[in-house]
């Protein structure tokens, strides 16, 4: 074949010494943004392998091209694996991400200016859930939904007052900021009232899900959609899971109606991410996960900062500073100035823009990937404790200690 076999290093230098010094950068600082993992060198080898090369539009032994025969043992491996793991009756591995299988299942049950309801960004939803700024929020109609004031939990009683009134066609529940168990059955029983059908985007906990950490949404939806790189620690992606009956329109809705050509050296990657979760390490890598959420979280609390609803049931935290005076955007700064990364996060009821915010989002997965428990989390709320309270002259001190614990990962 005459393609140019040589490696990375020789065809492109600027482009190898970024992904070089990114590397790095994994490597030495901590990572607490919620979202993100480190995947298992099986799963980058199979996202870097020649299957990029082939166009498959269509599904398994339907396609528009010939030689798919290699890809559809795959596509069909990731299917029944996803279905087997979730014990879910149809799954779709080709969205490319989390909000095109958001939009796919949109597109298969809703006409444009159709309502539906969603968790507000500014609770805790994710954009896709019907932000006036995305194509969700533009093409439907969305009604958006919170959290109750006083707990801070989602406020179900005033969900279902809203379906009731607005009597949306689709009910999202799911979020990005949200630190608590769903309860997936009353949410069905709501949709049930206004005869409407539930979409649950369980992108952050399908990890947890899967290794029956956190309650399932399988029974309660019609729909589950998730993204495949978050605790679920495969390639970057997205999945829609749902009953027999919606197979016909979720994969009409995904190709030829949303998506062309699917990504199938991704959809290997999810292959085998799938086959990595049935294992025993899988599941005690979420238990330990959620241990870690739980112990980030106390230590935090017993340094005088304030969580959102008071705690955690998964593998996140939403940790409000207004107690030390402190703005999100400053902190996370001055958190990454210490080899420590997470993200700004708007919190209920939050007065400061967007762009500002006054709270930040820790999550635990990727540090426990990293083989971090217990002892390490008290280590780092410790440093959060040292940065915010010192400021930049804490810097210094708490980057040379971050260094020291990476070192031992
Ligand atoms: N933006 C992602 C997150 O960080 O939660 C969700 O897609």
């Amino acid at each position: 074949m005459n393609v140019d076999s040589r490696s990375l290093s020789k065809v492109d230098i600027e482009v190898y010494n970024s992904i070089k010094k990114e590397e790095q950068r994994q490597n030495d600082h901590i990572e607490l943004i919620a979202s993100e993992n480190f995947v298992s060198k099986a799963v980058l080898e199979a996202m870097g392998s020649c299957l990029t090369n082939k166009y498959a539009e269509g599904y398994p032994n339907a396609r528009y091209y010939n030689g798919c025969e290699n890809i559809d043992e795959i596509e069909s491996l990731a299917i029944e694996r996803a279905k087997v793991l979730f014990n879910a009756e149809h799954a779709n591995v080709q969205p490319h991400s989390g909000s095109n299988a958001n939009l796919a299942v949109f597109l298969a049950c809703l006409n444009a200016g159709d309502t539906f309801m969603g968790m507000s960004l500014t609770a805790g939803g994710h954009l896709s859930h019907g932000a006036p700024f995305n194509v969700s929020g533009k093409i439907f109609n969305c009604v958006p939904y919170g959290l109750n004031a006083e707990t801070e939990l989602l406020d179900y009683d005033e969900i279902e007052r809203l379906a009731l009134k607005h009597k949306p066609k689709l009910i999202v529940a799911g979020g990005s900021a949200y630190s608590r168990f769903i309860d997936f059955k009353r949410f069905r029983e709501i949709a049930d009232k206004v005869n409407a059908k539930l979409m649950v985007d369980m992108a952050h906990i399908a990890g947890l899900v899967a290794a029956g950490v956190h309650p399932s949404p399988i029974p309660y939806a019609d729909f589950v959609t998730t993204t495949t790189h978050k605790t679920l620690r495969g390639p970057r992606g997205g999945m829609i899971l749902c009953k027999k009956e919606y197979a016909k329109i979720i994969d009409k809705a995904v190709f030829p109606c949303l998506q062309g050509g699917p990504l199938e050296h991704v959809i290997a990657a999810k292959a085998v991410m799938l086959k990595e979760a049935f294992s025993p390490e899988f599941k005690e890598y979420q238990k330990q996960v959620v241990k870690n959420a739980k112990v980030l979280g106390d230590e935090l609390l017993k340094y005088g900062f304030k969580l959102v609803s008071g705690g955690t049931d998964n593998h996140l935290l939403l940790v409000d500073l207004t107690p030390f005076n402190a703005n999100g955007r400053d902190v996370a700064n001055l958190l990454h100035k210490a080899n420590i990364t997470c993200n700004k996060n708007g919190i209920p009821n939050e007065k400061q823009p967007l762009s500002i915010t006054s709270g930040i989002r820790l999550g635990t997965p990727a540090v426990t990937t990293r083989g971090m428990k217990e002892e390490e989390m008290k280590q780092i709320a410790s440093f959060i404790y040292e940065l915010v309270k010192n400021g930049e002259s804490s810097v210094d001190t708490v980057k040379a200690k971050v260094l020291n614990l990476v070192n031992k990962f």
